[in-house]
């Protein structure tokens, strides 16, 4: 195993800022929110936080279009407030990851509104431009706009790229110039204090810039396609002399790429590019309300461990703000189960090698919210993905029920934080609507009882924090067939950690001959009480997430 390093040994939490606590009644969460759950943050026992964009933006994509890289949306906050919680996070020895969002920038970016203008203009060669005395450009598709990836302006007579909205143009990598601004944000932002940077929809970036026709159906594979081009590894060697090796920061990559290659080149240590990555396999799971067979799970899991096994390091995590909530996708949202189900997951996600990256919410076992009408949904991937469907004459009906299930908006929905009126996000009116479950699930209510999920979640960090072997440890998949049972070995010199997790709602007795001769002094963590060994047996009750130490 590689060296070690605090990123690696980090417990990371998500937050969604605009969801998490509203300081100033406007509805939306702000800067001064996450300095007010400071404490809570600390006590929860994570150690690393990456906030979602607050950046100035015209909030198309809720900050994932940025119209300045330097300056703080008022809606969130000021500089002083970032100064104020990165400082009190600091304090508590908390690390902070900054969102960068530089495969594209916003439309009213004035590198934009310059390109566009003219095309003599100093920032013309900061997009992709197709001229249009070339004729139509090579199609490109676009991940969120059903008209595909180009748009024309007219002042140019070009078509500028987009791999998002078009208000989110993609930046010219190729360009050392755009490099050099890349840095300098960076740069502006590590002097600030920042730990780590998250490299958004980072497999887009670096273009084949000859604009070949690409097959047919690669819009289905376009991962494969659209980006990661071999230059991009001299760019990221760049990126790490100029920020990441001097300022002792991380940087961690939205994507992997579609290949083990392109993932191991990315992040291999030796290569000194980035230093993480996250695939989307395991997410990419569950889309419908059919679900997920555990065997595929556990053979994501297994097959990415290996790939990672001698060098390279990866985010381990199964929600974000572009999923759905974990326990209604993984595990079982019913009332009979949601808190244990909820239990085996955050145990799952902080036994694996890999940074756990949990998701704001999910400590407290936040799930869906029914959302079956589609003028509610102001997100612009939803609303994009619903053209998409109608122009191909897809069964609407279905296609509701799915986006019902699988939307990202069911993950944005303001934080539970009490049964007070709004959940005690804010004070005005929330720009999303609460989940009415709040009553039932909410921080307040889980904070003294002993068996919530969010004790649970504190006892698991701790967990996680005290055993080496589950940060560095070799993954050996034990039970592989079982269809209900994920059963694992974790192991770094003497230390050895059984992982045992039933993700069934009925009981499942196994049979390992690591089980032989334990008692309960060698539990670690488990989500019942009073678990018995018979010989070579357990029974797993429903959704018991369970832990031996071996050592
Ligand atoms: O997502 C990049 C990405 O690859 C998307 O396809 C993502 O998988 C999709 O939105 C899933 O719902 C990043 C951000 O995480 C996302 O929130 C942004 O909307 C997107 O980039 C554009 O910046």
């Amino acid at each position: 195993q590689s060296n070690k390093s605090w990123w690696k040994e980090g417990i990371l939490y998500q937050i969604y800022l605009q969801s998490f606590k509203d300081t100033d009644g406007d509805g939306f969460g702000d800067l001064n929110g996450v300095v007010e759950k400071l404490d809570y943050l600390k006590s929860i026992g994570i150690t690393m936080v990456w906030i979602t964009p607050f950046l100035e933006s015209p909030m198309v994509d809720n900050g994932y279009d940025v119209s300045d890289y330097k300056a703080i949306h008022p809606r969130y906050g000021t500089m002083e407030d970032f100064d104020r919680m990165i400082y009190g996070l600091h304090e508590r020895e908390i690390k902070f990851v900054l969102d960068m969002v530089v495969n594209h920038s916003s439309d009213q970016h004035k590198w934009f509104k310059g390109a566009s203008s003219s095309r003599d203009n100093e920032y013309y060669d900061y997009y992709h431009w197709w001229p249009a005395e070339k004729g139509e450009p090579p199609y490109r598709h676009s991940l969120f706009d059903p008209e595909g990836g180009w748009d024309y302006v007219e002042a140019v007579d070009a078509y500028y790229l987009h791999t998002f909205t078009g208000n989110q143009p993609d930046l010219n990598w190729e360009n050392p110039k755009v490099r050099q601004e890349v840095y300098d944000i960076m740069k502006f932002w590590a002097e600030k204090g920042v730990d780590g940077f998250r490299m958004d929809a980072f497999q887009f970036v670096s273009k084949d810039t000859t604009w070949p026709e690409f097959p047919e159906g690669h819009e289905k594979d376009y991962v494969k396609w659209y980006g990661l081009r071999p230059e991009l590894h001299g760019y990221l060697n760049e990126m790490y002399n100029k920020i990441i090796g001097k300022y002792n920061v991380f940087a961690v990559a939205e994507g992997t790429g579609s290949t083990f290659e392109d993932a191991h080149n990315l992040v291999d240590s030796d290569r000194n590019e980035l230093q993480m990555a996250y695939h989307f396999d395991a997410v990419n799971l569950s889309q419908t309300p059919k679900g997920y067979s555990l065997l595929d799970f556990k053979g994501v899991f297994s097959k990415w461990d290996n790939a990672f096994s001698e060098k390279g390091w990866l985010a381990i995590y199964l929600s974000n703000h572009d999923n759905a909530r974990l326990v209604s996708r993984f595990g079982n949202d019913s009332d009979d189960f949601r808190t244990v189900s909820t239990q085996l997951l955050n145990t799952f996600l902080m036994s694996m090698r890999g940074t756990p990256y949990l998701y704001y919410g999910d400590e407290i076992g936040m799930t869906n919210i029914d959302m079956p009408n589609i003028e509610e949904y102001t997100d612009i991937e939803a609303q994009g993905k619903y053209q998409s469907a109608l122009k191909a004459g897809a069964d609407m009906e279905e296609f509701i029920n799915t986006l019902n299930y699988n939307s990202r908006e069911n993950g944005r929905t303001p934080m539970q934080w009490d049964a007070s009126e709004n959940a005690g996000f804010t004070t005005g009116d929330p720009w999303r609507r609460v989940n009415p479950n709040y009553t039932e699930i909410n921080v307040a209510k889980q904070k003294t009882d002993p068996n919530s999920v969010l004790s649970h979640f504190k006892r698991m960090t701790e967990v996680r924090k005290k055993n080496p072997v589950l940060v560095y440890g070799d993954y050996t998949l034990l039970l592989p067939e079982h269809e209900q049972v994920y059963a694992f070995a974790r192991e770094l010199d003497e230390d050895k950690i059984l992982v045992l997790l039933n993700f069934s709602e009925s009981e499942s007795e196994i049979e390992l001959v690591e089980l032989q001769g334990l008692t309960s002094e060698k539990v670690v963590i488990d989500n019942y009480e009073g678990t018995a060994v018979e010989g070579t047996c357990i029974t797993l009750r429903p959704y018991q997430a369970i832990l031996f130490s071996l050592g």
